[in-house]
């Protein structure tokens, strides 16, 4: 019978698969369990079929230049971060933002505080800079962004689908953007990770805008109001927000965490600085890969998706710091990668 009529079966199939695919995807992102996980995989090839093909791919390999970024103070670039008398970027008006974003609906309740608990998303308070003995700006509090970096192993793999140009209203997970990552690495010390993207969201931090939560061939980070100022302003390739789990030395560690991985320009020299504004974009000779122009950074932040919006959660590494405290974030940088498409 099959023989007969193979079109027609074939196509019955497809279309069985991809609304079976749909509910599995709605459950995953709903509960987070990752039940869903299973139920699309027992779809099998079909169901694979019925996903257009990512608009991008990212990946790199195992036994390739891979570092994970120390806590750190970091330089505040004067075109980003204005100069001590006339200081550009800084928090307040970013809080004040969130609270009537807060008070017109528009955004989680949550975000006001999130902010006070970690100003970096969007700019740096006035009483947290100091000043250089050369008259610039330097942030001395601990950040994700120094100049440090040890040598781990790891690998990735990224998939982008890119749906939509803008961040459409609605609760953060309200995008038609999609994408899928995993990433596996160690700390310093030899512990293991796994950290695996649930889904894509648009952060709800003031002045963000991502395209969706997928962002292709585009600026962020700088003076562009999206991603953390601390970065340079950096040309992307691909990037994603979004939320998802992350599982150390086997087991699960933390679920709705939320993540940033993105492949772009490289920002780091030889001795491993990350580039200032006026930096960018590196020469070829200044690249701390020779002859690789691109790299991919992976930060999971401590931040948790929670129903009344993202909450300032440090997230418990097995990899503790001098202070005796386990690392709150992780920032990977996959110095070798590849991009597919
Ligand atoms: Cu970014």
């Amino acid at each position: 019978m099959a023989a007969a009529t193979p079109q027609r079966t074939w196509t019955l199939a497809m279309s069985g698969a991809a609304m079976f695919a749909l509910g599995a995807c709605a459950s995953a992102s709903a509960d987070g369990s990752g039940s869903g996980t299973n139920a699309a995989a027992d779809a099998g090839g079909e169901q694979m079929a019925a996903q257009p093909a990512p608009d991008r791919i990212t990946t790199q390999d195992a036994g390739k230049v891979t570092y994970w970024v120390m806590p750190g103070p970091r330089e505040l670039s004067p075109a980003v971060f204005g100069t001590p008398d006339n200081p550009r970027m800084t928090l307040a008006p970013k809080v004040k933002a969130a609270k009537q974003a807060v008070e017109a609906g528009k955004m989680p309740p949550s975000v006001p505080g999130l902010l006070q608990d970690l100003p970096i998303l969007v700019g740096v308070p006035e009483k947290a800079r100091s000043t250089t003995t050369d008259g610039g700006m330097v942030l001395e509090h601990p950040t994700p962004f120094s100049d440090e970096g040890r040598i781990i192993q790891g690998k990735f793999e990224a998939k982008f689908w890119d749906n939509i140009d803008r961040d459409p209203p609605g609760k953060p997970g309200n995008t038609p953007d999609k994408a899928e990552m995993t990433a596996t690495f160690t700390d310093p010390k030899g512990n293991d990770y796994r950290v695996v993207l649930d889904h894509v969201v648009k952060p709800p931090f003031p002045g963000y805008e991502t395209d969706g939560g997928v962002l292709l061939n585009g600026y962020h980070h700088g003076s562009t109001g999206t991603g953390t100022p601390l970065m340079p302003q950096i040309w992307t390739i691909g990037a994603f927000w979004g939320v998802g789990e992350v599982h150390v030395n086997g087991e699960l560690r933390s679920k709705k965490r939320v993540m940033h991985l993105m492949t772009t320009e490289t920002v780091r020299d030889n001795d491993y600085n990350l580039a200032t504004n006026a930096e960018m974009p590196l020469r070829p000779e200044q690249w701390l890969v020779k002859g690789q122009a691109h790299h991919t950074h992976l930060i999971v932040l401590p931040i948790q998706a929670t129903k009344k919006g993202p909450v300032f959660k440090p997230l418990k590494t097995a990899f503790t710091l001098p202070n005796g405290k386990p690392q709150p974030f992780m920032h990977i940088m996959f110095e070798q990668d590849t991009v597919v498409k």
